[in-house]
């Protein structure tokens, strides 16, 4: 990351390419426990977190990974009652959540309080359904949560995490996905966001299908979307089952649904499912 005047910069040094947003004044910084996290008021994008270098969220284009990391999940899912979200500090995911009608329980763990914190206090329009009493957030290492959880409890989990590396790193490993494949009950959902399809399908997509083979999961499907802020302004959240096919879904209740979404929609849903052809072979049919 560079400060260069008033522009805030995430680089990708190893792809030789940068995404910039112009910043009208830094808001807050420090240093957690376990990261660097920064908010910024930028100058059309609304504002902007920050931890450890790369760009988390904006307000003008959050909707965009938060709809697509929850709605394709729950409406795959028969009847999601229980959902367990790891990460996602931010609460914008926990929100897409709440808006889900049949969900009766969400349990938030993130590793990190102060990101929570901080979104209460510079993103509160992510937070302002934390109230909801079906919701519980814990700070804790969602690895180790999984890893005591007695079996088949939870009907989807969703994997919102900074990139791998650092905290994040064992959140794409072979055991913790051996160990949620373990907690959900048959049917369940995996969804995990799973970085560029531009960028990351060799070094992060195809091993991440591997191991979720290997952790026992029906065949996995990687969902892409737009998001301008993140690195390649392309983005993905691979779905994964329990004995059941994610590549089906319940069209007539994602197009009935009763809540706004400003991208997601029964049509997006299933455009999203299309695989582009470089991606065809290895990251499915
Ligand atoms: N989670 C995905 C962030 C990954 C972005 N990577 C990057 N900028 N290099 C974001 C958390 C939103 N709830």
């Amino acid at each position: 990351m560079t400060l260069d005047e008033n522009w805030f910069t995430e680089a990708v040094p190893g792809e030789g390419v940068a995404f910039s947003l112009r910043i009208k004044q830094r808001l807050h910084a420090e240093r957690s426990p376990y990261q660097r996290i920064e908010v910024f008021e930028t100058a059309h994008w609304g504002r902007l977190m920050v931890i450890d270098g790369c760009v988390m969220l904006t307000e003008r284009d959050n909707f965009l990974y938060h709809e697509m990391m929850v709605h394709p999940a729950l409406f795959t899912h028969a009847e999601p009652r229980s959902v367990l979200i790891i990460g996602g500090g931010d609460c914008g995911t926990l929100q897409q959540v709440l808006h889900h009608p049949n969900v009766e329980r969400v349990i938030q763990v993130e590793i990190d309080e102060r990101v929570t914190r901080i979104a209460e206090r510079f993103f509160p329009e992510l937070t302002a359904m934390n109230g909801d009493p079906r919701c519980e957030l814990r700070f804790e290492d969602g690895v180790e949560l999984v890893r005591r959880t007695a079996d088949v409890c939870v009907d989807v989990v969703i994997i919102d995490s900074t990139d791998p590396v650092g905290p994040a790193r064992n959140l794409f490993g072979g055991e913790f996905l051996r160990q949620v494949h373990r907690v959900l009950q048959p049917g369940g959902i995996l969804a995990q966001q799973s970085e560029s399809p531009l960028l990351h399908r060799q070094s992060i997509l195809e091993p991440l299908h591997r191991s979720l083979a290997q952790a026992g999961f029906s065949p996995p499907a990687t969902l892409s979307f737009p998001v301008p802020s993140y690195p390649s302004g392309w983005w993905s959240c691979t779905l994964a089952g329990k004995a059941c096919d994610v590549r089906e879904f319940r069209h007539a209740a994602a197009a009935a649904r009763a809540f706004p979404t400003r991208y997601y929609n029964e049509e997006v849903h299933r455009g999203a499912l299309a695989l582009p052809e470089f991606c065809r072979g290895v990251l499915g049919a």
